[in-house]
């Protein structure tokens, strides 16, 4: 059944005749010499692969001496000494640790391919790079690609619960089946490496930021490593997240004050309790002090200390602490978005080797769009990661089809100016790589126990755009996009063309219907999902981040306001704090303004206002438009469901864009344009 299940790995029979054959002639003998489990699950991935999309078994060699026209290659200078005789090997050099080589050569005349990689996992990235090429149906001839990622530690952060529920996610339950580790491996968690090694994610955190501190205790380590296991062969490691007070709940002292030498034991010794259990275990990511969490400034220390006091018991073992700036205070006269920079940006050059601070990609939380991070450029002196959400908190859970590539490049494609013109966010985080000798890029993932993993197909392509991202921030949204519908669907036109205009206009449709023009946080405050700019409650409301009055709306963070804008570096700071520059859809993030104040288009600011929530439902209508053109060109189970979750997504658009102008109106006092279908009050 096309349920989605395999994801982008489908390996469908490759249908043209003549590609077929030519990829046939590629793989009439295959030489893989395994040594490893990495290099055995590389094989394997290969093998599946070749079945699946050229229905041919290739004749397996087992020496130099048999090579013969048309074999395949794949190894290290370790798995093939041979390697070292060719063409190819002092390419190697060129490469990372976990970079490879896809390489056309001849070796005694013969015309063989190659991939090759200085470790076996850069064999197994090589692989299924290799398989893509078949996949999204490109030549095999006189192929010559060298490949390395550009960030070292490429992120997923679990927010799964102990008890199987996932925080923010919208795919069914928790993929780990506690109660069953370490001794029954759920053979989906196989399948879940794989995926990830396809997009080149090398770490997972399996547990919530919103931590318990039982996950520290043996019996769970112990599970855990069940996991490590099973991800070990596909480059993986497994990190968890710590809770600050565990030293207390779990370790029977009385404090966790970083400053008690028996807080700083306790951690030492249950550090290397864990690298008995799990050799490579990678680290810890902590959300301190954040949302009521516990953390170093209960004891009057700072995020600095707090980060320190693990990332020492960490470093005899080579492992990491990301340690998050997801800080706020709940009290509604300071200015949400300035408070991360203010805690963080005085502590730069204060955290030790092994810890990153992790941001999230813009200052408020996950927003349908915001500017990026002022932190990012902001911190030359301690590695930054950043941190995605993939999974749709605020943008329509699993029910709406929003490509978030495009909103991951704006981010990383945003310019600092931190080093002059040019210094992109992406640039900021490749940097650390040559100043710190580390980098990453952390997403939040939107997968569970459905059987298409991620609740709406589409979301599929959000998990494997960021894995991409991860490899190289620099890649173009529409180019990953093709990717992935090649793979997942067809590489047909017709079918290709109509996909890819979907999710080009997706996101801005979704900000368009939902928070247009810089507007943000006015979703239904418990479940983050639909419209509620109305919510009003003695500590948050929706107003602290809309402000609407009969007058104006929008909340003033030029230095006459907030003076967010001054936490960016000229020109971006004069770009957002001058009314004339600022790009209108940050206009309301960043000013405070009449209703008659004029757009660029020459209307007032109320009646652009209601262009675009009519505009983001058209654009829903038009997805669906494109979307029936698929009908009878892919298959019924999948037109079906993503066809009813359009019509789904409509009636949320619509939702949302009466909703929302029907409580501003009440506000700018102004009437619907004549032109529109009038919003329905029920
Ligand atoms: O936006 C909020 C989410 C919380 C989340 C928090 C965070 C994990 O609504 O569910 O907690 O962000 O990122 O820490």
């Amino acid at each position: 059944a096309e349920n989605g299940y395999e994801l982008w790995l489908r390996y469908q029979p490759i249908e043209d005749a003549s590609l077929l054959d030519s990829y046939r002639q590629k793989h009439i003998a295959l030489f893989v010499p395994v040594s490893s489990d990495t290099l055995k699950a590389a094989k394997k991935e290969l093998q599946l692969g070749l079945r699946g999309l050229l229905n041919y078994s290739s004749q397996e060699i087992a020496s130099w001496n048999e090579l013969k026209e048309g074999t395949l290659i794949a190894g290290t200078p370790r798995s093939l000494p041979g390697l070292k005789d060719t063409d190819v090997y002092r390419k190697l050099d060129r490469l990372t640790e976990e970079g490879y080589l896809i390489a056309s050569s001849h070796i005694e005349k013969k015309a063989v391919t190659i991939i090759a990689a200085r470790t076996d996992i850069g064999v197994l990235y090589g692989v299924f790079r290799y398989l893509q090429l078949m996949q999204t149906h490109q030549s095999l001839a006189h192929l010559d690609i060298a490949d390395s990622p550009k960030l070292k530690y490429r992120m997923l952060n679990h927010w799964d619960n102990l008890n199987g529920t996932v925080e923010r996610g919208y795919a069914g339950y928790s993929l780990w089946n506690w109660e069953r580790l370490p001794r029954y491996k759920d053979p989906r968690y196989t399948d879940y490496a794989r995926a990830n090694a396809s997009i080149g994610i090398n770490g997972i955190v399996l547990n919530n930021v919103n931590a318990e501190a039982k996950s520290l205790r043996t019996d769970w380590l112990v599970k855990a490593s069940g996991l490590a296991d099973v991800f070990r062969p596909y480059g993986i490691k497994i990190y968890l997240t710590a809770k600050f007070s565990a030293p207390k709940e779990i370790g029977g002292l009385d404090t966790a004050n970083p400053k008690d030498e028996r807080v700083r034991q306790w951690w030492k010794d249950k550090v290397k309790e864990i690298y008995g259990l799990i050799p490579d275990f990678g680290g810890f990511l902590v959300k301190a002090n954040s949302e009521g969490q516990p953390g170093p400034q209960d004891y009057g220390c700072s995020h600095a200390e707090g980060a320190n006091l693990l990332g020492e018991a960490l470093e005899p073992y080579g492992g990491i602490v990301f340690w998050r700036a997801f800080v706020y205070q709940n009290e509604r006269h300071v200015d949400r978005v300035v408070t991360g920079y203010n805690e963080f940006k005085p502590l730069d050059g204060q955290f030790g080797k092994n810890v990153f601070v992790q941001p999230k990609n813009g200052p408020i939380d996950f927003q349908p769009r915001e500017p990026f991070h002022p932190l990012f450029g902001s911190m030359p002196d301690t590695p930054l990661a950043m941190e995605f959400q993939i999974t749709q908190e605020n943008l329509g859970h699993a029910g709406h089809l929003v490509y978030l590539g495009t909103l991951f490049e704006e981010t990383l494609q945003s310019d600092t100016y931190a080093n002059g013109k040019g210094t992109t966010v992406s640039k900021v985080l490749q940097n650390y790589q040559h100043t710190h000798g580390m980098s990453a890029l952390a997403g939040v993932p939107n997968v569970g126990t459905d059987l298409n993993w991620t609740g709406h197909l589409f979301g599929q392509a959000n998990w494997y755009a960021f894995g991409r991202l991860s490899w190289n921030p620099d890649m173009h949204a529409t180019d990953i996009a093709a990717e992935w519908v090649k793979m997942t669907f067809s590489t047909k036109q017709e079918v290709l063309e109509p996909i890819l205009r979907i999710m080009s206009m997706s996101r801005e449709a979704y900000v368009n219907y939902t928070m247009p023009l810089g507007l943000n946080h006015i979703m239904n405050y418990d479940t983050h999902n639909g419209p509620e700019p109305w919510h009003n409650d003695p500590v948050w409301t929706a107003f602290d981040y809309h402000k609407v009055t009969k007058d104006s709306i929008g909340v003033d963070r030029t230095m006459q306001g907030s003076g967010a804008t001054r936490q960016y570096h000229s020109p971006v700071f004069d770009k957002f704090d001058d009314l004339n520059t600022c790009p209108e859809s940050y206009l309301l993030w960043f000013h405070r303004l009449p209703w008659d104040y004029k757009l660029k288009s020459g209307k007032t600011l109320w009646n652009g206002l209601v262009d675009h929530y009519y505009k983001g439902v058209e654009e829903v209508r038009q997805m669906q438009r494109l979307w029936d053109t698929l009908k009878g060109k892919i298959d019924n189970e999948r037109f079906r469901h993503v066809a009813t979750l359009l019509k789904y997504q409509e009636q949320e658009a619509i939702w949302w864009r009466d909703g929302c102008l029907l409580f501003f109106q009440q506000y700018s006092g102004r009437p619907i344009p004549s032109q529109y279908e009038q919003p329905a009050h029920s």
